[in-house]
């Protein structure tokens, strides 16, 4: 059979299956429904300038969109960077990471991961075990008492963190502060800096904590300071210095500017608003990056 004839007879299968007819189909000049449209962006009037504004931001900006909708592109980006925030909240730190950084490991009341994000409270205190090992082997009245915590990403813990504390050290440091050897705290909230704090007998304290992350950024790391430490202490007693990572404030320029902040810290006589002065249009040189 030739190709001709095998395609007469496919046609014919295919005509007495779906029932076709000899009827010439309707066409339409114009289609009823339009489909979406690519709308790339318009020539901007600086390619360069675009280029440059779109450096400043790992965020999707200027992308272009296909109808009222995201592009293909964007939309399988957005998905996985989705992903990567579920990754970084479900990290965890295993047994054995924190001695061989060189800290001293901690855990908090959370008994679990599951019972750490689902009760914050319990991620603010040490468990009895911890409490003891705190006031047995961590050291008393340091100037600044430095703590690493797995917070809501153990990833930006184990990716970021000992490079920011080997930077804090050295800065702080540098700025004639003491302090002693890290402290690491499994399933640690913000709150747990304030009875470690109050343990240690430390001026300040500083822990450096997984950030609740946002879309792709599971690796982000913030630092958060306490100064004059009691239970309870105020978030507004507190500074934070935030978005800690490779791609946003280098963990080198961010511990220098949180070395800058202690000395400010210190010479106001405690953190956060009193930091201000009273100036209502004060604007805290800590901020992002
Ligand atoms: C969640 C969140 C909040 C929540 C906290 C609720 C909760 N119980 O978790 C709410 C909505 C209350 C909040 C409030 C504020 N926040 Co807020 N917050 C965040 C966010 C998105 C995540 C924080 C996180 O992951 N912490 C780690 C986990 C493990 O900590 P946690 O113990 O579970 O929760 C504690 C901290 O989140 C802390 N906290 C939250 N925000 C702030 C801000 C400061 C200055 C301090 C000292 C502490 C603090 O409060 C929680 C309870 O103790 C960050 C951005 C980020 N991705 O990091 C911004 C962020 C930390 N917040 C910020 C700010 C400015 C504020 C406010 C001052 C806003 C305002 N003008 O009112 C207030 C201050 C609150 C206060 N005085 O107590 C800034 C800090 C900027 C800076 N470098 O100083 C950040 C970095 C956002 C940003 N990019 O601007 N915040």
């Amino acid at each position: 059979m030739t190709e001709d004839e095998l395609r007469a007879l496919v046609t014919q299968v295919v005509r007495e299956v779906v029932g076709a007819t000899d009827e010439k189909p309707v066409v339409r000049e114009e289609p009823l429904r339009r489909g979406p449209h690519h709308r790339p962006l318009p020539a901007p009037r600086s390619a360069e300038a675009l280029e440059q504004l779109k450096a400043l931001t790992p965020s999707r900006i200027i992308t272009g969109r296909t109808g009222t909708r995201y592009l293909t592109k964007s939309y399988l980006g957005l998905r996985a960077d989705h992903a990567i925030a579920l990754d970084a909240v479900e990290s965890q730190i295993e047994d054995g990471w924190a001695e061989k950084q060189g800290w001293l490991p901690l855990r908090t009341r959370a008994k679990d991961h599951a019972e750490f994000l689902l009760h914050p409270d319990h991620g603010r205190r040490l468990d009895d075990a911890s409490r003891q090992r705190c006031e047995k082997d961590a050291e008393r009245g340091l100037d600044v008492q430095l703590i690493a915590g797995d917070g809501l990403s153990a990833n930006a813990l184990r990716l970021n963190g000992p490079a920011l504390l080997t930077a804090l050290r050295k800065h702080l440091t540098a700025a004639g502060f003491r302090v002693g050897k890290p402290l690491f705290v499994k399933f640690a909230r913000i709150g747990v800096q304030d009875e470690i704090g109050v343990i240690t007998q430390a001026k300040s304290t500083l822990i450096i904590v997984g950030e609740r992350p946002g879309l792709g950024t599971g690796d982000s790391l913030s630092i958060y300071t306490a100064h004059g430490p009691k239970l309870g202490q105020d978030n507004a007693e507190k500074d934070c210095i935030s978005n800690v990572r490779d791609l946003g404030f280098v963990p080198e320029r961010a511990a220098a500017r949180c070395a800058a902040l202690m000395k400010d810290t210190f010479a106001a006589g405690g953190g956060g608003v009193k930091l201000t002065g009273g100036d209502p249009a004060f604007r805290p040189h800590v901020i992002n990056h």
